[in-house]
């Protein structure tokens, strides 16, 4: 059986979405498309129900609950009044929208959080076909050697030299967008916040970034919470 938790209290970001959202993703740690989710509530201290699945028990319900909701048969989903929720990158900025906050306020602030968005949407489909390989041991330390070194450095000079990204630690400088939510969550799913920031050290915006979303007061309550689970 899924496991279901609900997670913090109903507060008035709960109202702007129109409830208590309904998560339904993996039982995968604190890791994953539907943590970056977790991690925009968390932020914006929205109350919300996680249902977890084991990876043993998704096939199952892959074939039915999650097929009924989402055509493409993927997660995360969310429920909300009624509603079903599909693609979590939609997901992200329609809550980014509903909020008013977390997607910039000019023209050219959403378009270059949605553009390092893209960037990492990209490299989390290589992450996630190196990781569960069936020849993991060769792909995986291939991956991080090539493809996940590429985008380190790409997404470094993005935010060395953009002018956005140089006037704060964010993308878009001062003010934090889902986009760094994004971008936080596949650093730290490639193990690469943890000790000491060891793995981006060569990456000093990056680790300036990763400090910045670890230091806001409701990511560091979550991140010491038993909510997080590593
Ligand atoms: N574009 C989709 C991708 C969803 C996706 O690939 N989800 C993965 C987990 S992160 C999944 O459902 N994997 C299991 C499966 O495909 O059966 C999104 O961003 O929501």
């Amino acid at each position: 059986m899924p496991s279901t938790k609900r997670c913090l209290t109903e507060s008035a970001a709960n109202k702007a979405i129109g409830g208590v959202p309904t998560l339904h993703y993996f039982d995968f740690q604190s890791r994953g498309r539907g943590q970056v989710i977790r991690l925009l509530w968390e932020d914006a201290g929205i109350a919300y129900d996680d249902i977890r699945y084991s990876f043993e028990e998704y096939p199952e319900y892959k074939k039915s609950r999650v097929s009924e909701m989402n055509p493409t048969a993927n997660i995360p989903v969310i429920e909300l009044n009624g509603r079903i929720l599909t693609q979590s990158y939609a997901i992200l900025r329609h809550f980014a929208r509903q909020l008013g906050r977390y997607d910039g306020s000019t023209e050219e602030e959403k378009y270059w959080a949605d553009a390092m968005c893209d960037i990492v949407i990209d490299w989390r489909t290589l992450f996630v076909d190196a990781f569960f390989s069936d020849n993991q041991k060769e792909i995986y330390p291939k991956h991080c050697q090539t493809t996940r070194a590429r985008y380190l450095q790409a997404l470094e000079t993005h935010l060395k030299s953009h002018d956005l990204s140089t006037s704060g630690p964010y993308i878009i400088g001062k003010n934090i967008t889902y986009a760094d939510m994004v971008l936080y969550q596949i650093l730290h799913d490639e193990n690469l916040t943890q000790d000491g920031r060891k793995g981006i050290k060569d990456y000093p915006r990056l680790v300036q970034l990763v400090d910045a979303v670890e230091s806001r007061p409701n990511i560091k309550a979550f991140l010491q919470s038993d909510r997080y689970l590593g």
